[in-house]
């Protein structure tokens, strides 16, 4: 089996602010493990495609200009030694509810407490599901192998 990975997105508000080392150390003190990453500016093309899920809502082109104001910093993640499929979830819980101002109330250790501000300037993102996933790595990084899982402490024994 491979592991589980998730796209993590430190996204242009806190990029300009500065935060990406300070969000970097919480992704490695919550134990974390980064696979790849990458500072990426995203065209308007490329936001649109990213987010087309969402072409329907009335924030889409909002959301469009935001995420191709300035650089990103992309992240693949995983965590633990076999197929570690926690990290999906367990990244979205670090990074809180998607309205910073709602994170700051209801989860104010999140990231987007810390480091949003609204509902669009929300600093972080993070893939919400396996399939999301899997498309958001090859978005970012084609090339991209998914390592594989250690065999769990049974399937070793039977080798
Ligand atoms: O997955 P997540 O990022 O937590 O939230 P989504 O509901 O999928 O929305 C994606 C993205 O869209 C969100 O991070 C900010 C933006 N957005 C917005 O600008 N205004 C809203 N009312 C809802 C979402
Ligand atoms: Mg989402």
């Amino acid at each position: 089996p491979q592991k589980e990975v998730t796209v993590a997105i430190i996204k242009p508000d806190a990029v300009q602010a500065g935060h990406v080392e300070d969000i970097i150390q919480r992704v490695k003190d919550a134990g974390f493990e980064i696979l790849a990453q990458e500072e990426r500016m995203l065209t308007e093309e490329e936001a649109r495609e990213f987010y087309s899920h969402k072409a329907d809502e009335e924030f889409f082109d909002e959301l469009v200009a935001f995420m191709a104001s300035g650089p990103s910093h992309v992240l693949v993640l995983t965590k633990g030694d076999d197929t570690g499929a926690e990290v999906i979830d367990e990244w979205r819980k670090i990074i809180g509810p998607f309205d910073s101002t709602v994170a700051k109330e209801e989860a104010p250790d999140s990231l987007r407490a810390q480091y949003g501000t609204d509902k669009s300037m929300n600093a972080l993102h993070g893939s919400d599901s396996h399939e999301m996933a899997t498309r958001e790595l090859a978005f970012f990084f084609p090339n991209f192998q998914i390592p594989k899982a250690e065999a769990k402490p049974a399937e070793k024994r039977l080798q």
